[in-house]
């Protein structure tokens, strides 16, 4: 399967289902009460880390996700269902932004859960706007619209440990003797074009290892394509430079250097990270290796062919892994919880006013505006919500043209008055 890092997603909520107009009726009995119930509430679109999903594949091909709406309400105060929420599992380790690069969340661990797009509110029916005055009213909300968003999705893959070295020193074939990837492995550079993620299971401990496309020099520049995937090792405890003794186009006893001076570019504190030198194929390269002993007296040897030096090397990558595991906290995934103040706007628009802001334009959008008892209803809302003042102080007339959400109005000033219709919640 393609390993898909990125993924760009519309996030819809379900909007809430609309309240019901209807009246009680029985038998001899001419003139019963309102009995319409309310709309149920449109399911939210929930991103959940979950690891049972590798890669944002499907999410890249079904970038449109959307949550169902509430039940219209009924008479007989039948209230409408409530949608069932749309969860959408990601790979823990999926951070997600707003359109304007806004980081929101952060799905670190198993669980982890973000609401995208929230649910529309159902509609009242119009029982529930009954009252000692208006005995029958013949209006209800529509149900709310839900939430929307464009998403981009982030992946960076939780690996324990990563794989750095240039192209050709033998990453996917260590990767593939001791854990079950099947990566491409080929004696020319830039084999791998995409990481790959292994288990290593060792006794009691299991870790994951990454292997990513290899780095050359200048790689921080953009040279090559080790640059693009470093951030998949960026979480990692520990690193394996690798060494390739066997290399005839560079001094080997540089490497490590070089390849560290590419981390710090990416991130200085990748540079700092724990780290083991590996010199690899042993079995070819016995007299290299010894003189390469004098640059990295700590390095470990090992053959992914003959299996030489395997043993050790898990050893020693165990004994970090878990020293690591014991001392670092487990890692805060995190949710933010933005709410930007918003102010009631009004400008200019070709001729018309246009009013922006939430409020205003969630109370049109839950009005029926075929039903006069209901925009009059609104019209009171919009005046005690301050919105004909601040239409007024903007500069509009009688007459002209007022725009709030996808609605056009005629404006139509009045003075609030105390009739009982003003409810503006
Ligand atoms: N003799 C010997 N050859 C090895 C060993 N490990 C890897 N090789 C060979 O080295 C070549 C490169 O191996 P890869 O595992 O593809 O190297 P890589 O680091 O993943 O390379 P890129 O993906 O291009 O960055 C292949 O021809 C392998 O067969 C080893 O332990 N011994
Ligand atoms: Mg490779």
């Amino acid at each position: 399967m393609a390993f898909v890092d990125e993924a760009k997603i519309k996030v819809s909520g379900g909007s809430g289902g609309d309240g019901s107009v209807a009246f009680h009726r029985e038998p001899y009995k001419p003139k019963g009460g309102p009995d319409g119930g309310d709309g149920g509430d449109g399911g939210s679109v929930i991103l959940r880390a979950d690891r049972s999903v590798g890669t944002l594949l499907e999410l890249r091909d079904h970038p449109h996700v959307a949550a169902d709406r509430g039940g219209h309400g009924e008479g007989k105060r039948r209230n409408g269902a409530r949608a069932r929420d749309r969860i959408v599992l990601v790979p823990p380790g999926t951070a997600v932004h707003e359109e304007d690069g806004t980081l929101v969340a952060d799905l670190a661990n198993e669980a982890d859960e973000f609401v995208a797009a929230r649910g529309g509110r159902g509609g009242r029916g119009n029982v529930r706007f009954a009252t000692a005055t208006r005995r029958a009213p013949a209006f209800a909300d529509k149900g709310e619209p839900g939430q929307e968003a464009w998403l981009k999705l982030e992946l960076r893959l939780l690996a324990d440990v990563g794989l750095v070295g240039f192209p050709n020193a033998g990453k996917s074939t260590l990767i593939a003797r001791i854990s079950a990837a099947k990566p491409k492995i080929a004696d020319y550079p830039f084999t791998t074009l995409e990481p790959n993620l292994g288990v290593v299971q060792t006794g009691d401990t299991s870790f994951v290892v990454a292997d990513i496309p290899g780095l050359v020099p200048g790689a921080s520049e953009g040279r090559g394509l080790g640059h693009r995937f470093l951030k998949h090792v960026s979480r990692a405890a520990l690193l394996l430079f690798l060494v390739d003794p066997t290399a005839q186009d560079r001094d080997c006893a540089k490497d490590v250097a070089v390849l560290r001076n590419e981390l710090a570019a990416f991130d200085p504190a990748l540079a700092e990270r724990p780290c083991l030198v590996v010199l690899t194929k042993s079995d070819a390269a016995e007299d290299e290796i010894e003189l390469l002993r004098e640059t990295y007296p700590d390095a470990i040897a090992i053959s992914s062919v003959s299996g030489h030096g395997l043993d050790e090397l898990l050893r020693r990558v165990v004994a970090a892994v878990e020293k690591e595991r014991a001392e670092a906290p487990p890692r805060r995934g995190y949710v933010r919880h933005i709410s930007r103040p918003e102010a009631l706007q009004v400008t200019s628009e070709g001729g018309a006013w246009r009013v922006r802001w939430t409020n205003a334009e969630r109370a049109v959008a839950m009005t029926n505006l075929d039903n006069e008892e209901a925009v009059t209803r609104l019209q009171h809302q919009l005046i005690s919500m301050g919105v004909e003042k601040a239409l007024l102080g903007a500069g509009a007339k009688p007459g002209d043209e007022v725009r709030i959400g996808g609605e056009a109005f005629d404006f139509e000033p009045e003075a609030p008055d105390e009739d009982g219709l003003d409810d503006a919640s």
